[in-house]
């Protein structure tokens, strides 16, 4: 398992759960510094990242491109993949396959999270689905012709009301024929949703993906109270050999929140050959 944090470009979204935001030349610099072996990035659009300006900041730093968030997209652009809109999900669909584009020229997955919306203004559940299914095929051809995954993230009551623990998002995923699509845990939104982490992730098992690595508050890991000794045996008894990126409040500052991510996952992990 390697150790990654999340760095945002969105200036839109500077309140979330981004450690570092802004610079992405300091962010890397400070990542690297730190130990972290890759950055999950938050771009503010497909277009706003050059891929060669990218390649040499992760390259100067030695740092890996772990993921490429996709919420800009709903944040700036107020795109979902069950608007009621044909012509919004459609747009979606393209926004979100520019962003793969950029990703997979580093094997990198995105991350589908806010953009999947919710059942809302008159559209009931089956029919959110059943447009979050559509969305998601289309995105999965788009994702094997490039060779990469990509990765579902089920959120929170709070947040979403279409899927919420990864037993829900496997048998959706597995019913619609999906083959490139990954289960990201994000054990903030697992916190509120599972009642049994380390069963969930077992359960998951080889289609896990992706982990945000975030206490039960949104908070660095160790600062809250999530067990986690008990999940990252699971996450080893699985084989997990993913990412634990830090997707956490950048509390009481961005620099404190990181050097406690890798404190922890140096504490509960090891070093990275340990796996
Ligand atoms: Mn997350």
């Amino acid at each position: 398992m390697r150790a990654a944090v999340t760095v945002s470009l969105i200036p839109e979204v500077r309140q979330g759960p981004f450690v570092f935001t802004g610079d992405l030349v300091q962010a890397c610099q400070r990542a690297a510094a730190l130990g972290f072996h890759a950055i999950e990035l938050f771009p503010e659009d497909p277009e706003a990242v050059e891929a060669e300006e990218l390649r040499q900041v992760l390259d100067d730093c030695q740092l890996s491109l772990a993921a490429v968030g996709t919420g800009a997209g709903w944040f700036r652009h107020q795109l979902s993949f069950t608007s009621s809109e044909e012509s919004i999900r459609s747009q979606a669909v393209d926004y979100a396959r520019r962003m793969m584009d950029l990703a997979a020229a580093f094997s990198a997955p995105i991350i589908i999270g806010a953009m999947q919306g919710k059942a809302s203004g008159g559209l009931n559940q089956a029919t959110a689905l059943r447009y979050l299914g559509h969305a998601l095929f289309q995105l999965d051809e788009h994702a094997e012709a490039l060779g990469v995954t990509l990765l579902y993230e089920p959120l929170n009551r709070y947040e979403s009301n279409l899927i919420h623990t990864l037993a829900d998002a496997a048998t959706f995923i597995q019913g619609a024929g999906l083959r490139q699509v990954r289960l990201l845990a994000d054990l903030f939104h697992m916190n509120i949703e599972e009642s049994d982490l380390p069963g969930a992730l077992r359960r998951a098992g080889p289609l896990l993906g992706h982990v945000h690595f975030s206490d039960s508050n949104r908070r660095a890991a160790g600062w809250g109270h999530t067990n986690f000794p008990p999940i990252i045996q699971a996450l080893r008894d699985i084989g997990y050999d993913g990412y634990l990126s830090a997707e956490v409040l950048p509390l009481p500052d961005a620099e404190s929140a990181a050097r406690q991510a890798i404190t922890a996952f140096r504490q509960w992990v090891g070093s990275p050959a340990a796996g």
